[in-house]
């Protein structure tokens, strides 16, 4: 069966495949009707294709999200009894005393992962197997029964502790299926010892920007289903933790769909689901009810009209990245050697920071509780690579020049060109055309091999879903590249080229786009690598 939810491993999957079980017994019940969640916009069979395009040009996500987004680039940090056993998962009946470290240091981690350029951290405190990082007081399966520091130690503190000092933004992925607690399956008594858990990080670690809920659940040793009181745990953050995004199965950002570090081409952040509700579902029991997160298309016109033939919502639900710099998302000693090239770690983050997206890159620490010096040494690369590259930004000081025509509305339904056999408002009517061209000066020439685009999200949201970018070749304008969906941010390689003018054309945009910002909006920079 196919879910939306995040229940891919890379390893072992197959043995554990047996104990998955079909979603709905990780959901809600279906219960009453709820108040649309806050900032979602209704779409309902009666609206046109103008009053869909406005909607969808209205939507703009929260400060929180706004904040999350401007991380771009996290570090995900996978570590616990899987590091010791050389599992991917563990099945919870671990004895503590395996996790024995010998030489943890959180200042290394935060070191190295600074070296890339990295903002933020999220480290799991719990995985699957229920081991805790920290002490927690509601169970005695945590670093408090091992050997390491005579149980004393607290993973999450030295590690919370470490970022901050470093100037990196501390989140914890928190695993809600768990396969030590006695009380899983048994939903209200589980439901407690979950938020019980949550409350201890959420209250002893300081700030904590963002809590990572995964999808992968199963019954309980009682054989008994969990259903997870989502609302309850959403209401604790908020209340606790009103900063804090919640990821994956929550309502701030949205699981891409791989764990591959693959983007779609289109990658859209407002996002049509069917129903009213913020509730979970059987497809997606992580709050967003209706959406297939690893569907092709999820943002397109074509797809906002469809779901509003249902009656639905229009959300800002961003895309986050999870890809692990090697094979595993824990540490193995067999994958030393296994550690992700610098071109695919620059494909990557091409595609997902430069994609709008968020790139969540896992950094696997060993048993002796340190990064292996070959990540180190990768991560090291990327980061130079990446500050060579961006250092510069070479359209600043450029003259930015808007011509053409601002098709907004009803103006941007006359002025588009349906494609045959439909009308203005049918639903197949999926585009628009626009002629804005953003002509930009460069004061001389400039070589250079990278473009940068960016929405307003804050004042605009996203809008834009075609565009080009050409170059003056001393004769006329040439195309270099092209792209669909811009978004967060829009990052383009292609041959090197020296020019004096470049103009950006939006072949496409759902309404008025502001005129791009040398100083914030477009760049142009030199890979030094290419
Ligand atoms: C998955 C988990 O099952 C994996 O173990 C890992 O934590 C990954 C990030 O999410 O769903």
């Amino acid at each position: 069966m196919k879910h939306s939810v995040k229940t891919i491993s890379v390893f072992s999957l197959a043995a554990l495949v047996a104990v998955i079980i079909s979603m709905p017994g990780c959901s809600r019940p279906a219960s009453e009707e709820r108040a649309p969640v806050p900032g979602s916009v209704k779409i309902l069979p009666t609206d046109t294709v103008s009053e869909l395009l406005s909607k969808a040009a209205g939507v703009v996500p929260s400060e929180r999200q706004l904040a999350w987004q401007a991380l771009e680039f996290q570090a995900f940090v996978h570590f616990g009894m899987n590091t010791f056993t050389d599992r991917e998962w563990g099945q919870g009946t671990e004895e503590p005393k395996l996790f024995a470290l010998t030489d943890f240091d959180a200042g290394q981690w935060v070191e190295a992962v600074k070296a890339a350029g990295i903002k933020g951290l999220i480290v799991t405190a719990k995985h699957h197997d229920g081991f805790c990082l920290w002490p927690s007081r509601f169970t005695e399966h945590s670093v408090k029964s091992s050997p390491w520091r005579e149980g004393q130690g607290d993973v999450v503190g030295e590690v919370a502790t470490a970022c901050r000092k470093a100037g990196l933004k501390f989140g914890v992925y928190l695993s809600p299926w768990d396969r030590h607690e006695p009380s899983y399956g048994d939903s209200p008594r589980y439901n407690e010892h979950f938020k019980n858990q949550l409350r201890e990080l959420l209250m002893n670690y300081g700030e904590i920007s963002e809590v990572w809920f995964d999808g992968a659940c199963a019954e309980g040793p009682n054989g008994k289903r969990q259903v997870y009181d989502w609302e309850g745990y959403y209401t604790l953050i908020r209340e606790l933790q009103p900063g804090a995004a919640i990821s994956i199965m929550g309502p701030d950002a949205r699981w891409i769909g791989n764990e591959a570090g693959v983007t779609r081409e289109s990658e859209w952040s407002v996002i049509p689901v069917v129903g009213f509700d913020g509730l979970p579902d059987e497809k997606n029991p992580g709050g967003i009810a209706h959406l297939d997160a690893q569907a092709a298309d999820l943002g397109s016109f074509g797809r906002i009209a469809s779901v509003a033939r249902f009656g639905g919502r229009l959300l800002w639900y961003p895309g986050q990245v999870d890809v692990s710099i090697r094979p595993g998302w824990f540490y193995h000693a067999a994958e030393d050697d296994k550690v992700k090239t610098l071109d695919h770690l620059l494909d990557i983050y091409y595609t997902s920071v430069g994609g709008n997206a968020q790139l969540l890159l896992n950094i696997p620490p060993d048993k002796r509780g340190r990064i292996h010096e070959n990540d180190v040494q990768r991560l090291k690369e990327l980061g130079d690579r990446l500050r060579a590259t961006f250092a510069v930004n070479l359209a600043e000081g450029a003259s930015s020049q808007r011509r053409g025509t601002v098709p907004t509305g009803d103006q941007a339904v006359k002025e588009g060109q349906p494609p045959s056999g439909t009308d203005g408002d049918s639903p197949s009517f999926r585009g628009w055309r626009s002629d804005f061209v953003y002509d930009l000066d460069l004061h001389g020439p400039k070589r250079f091999n990278v473009a940068m685009i960016k929405e307003q999200l804050r004042r605009e949201g996203q809008r834009i879903e075609a565009f080009a970018l050409d170059i003056w070749d001393g004769r006329e304008w040439r195309e270099i590249a092209k792209g669909t969906t811009v978004g967060y941010k829009k990052l383009l390689r292609f041959p090197a080229v020296e020019t004096t003018k470049t103009r950006v054309r939006i072949i496409r945009a759902r309404d008025w786009v502001s005129p791009l910002d040398p100083r914030e909006s477009f760049g142009l920079f030199l890979d030094p690598g290419r």
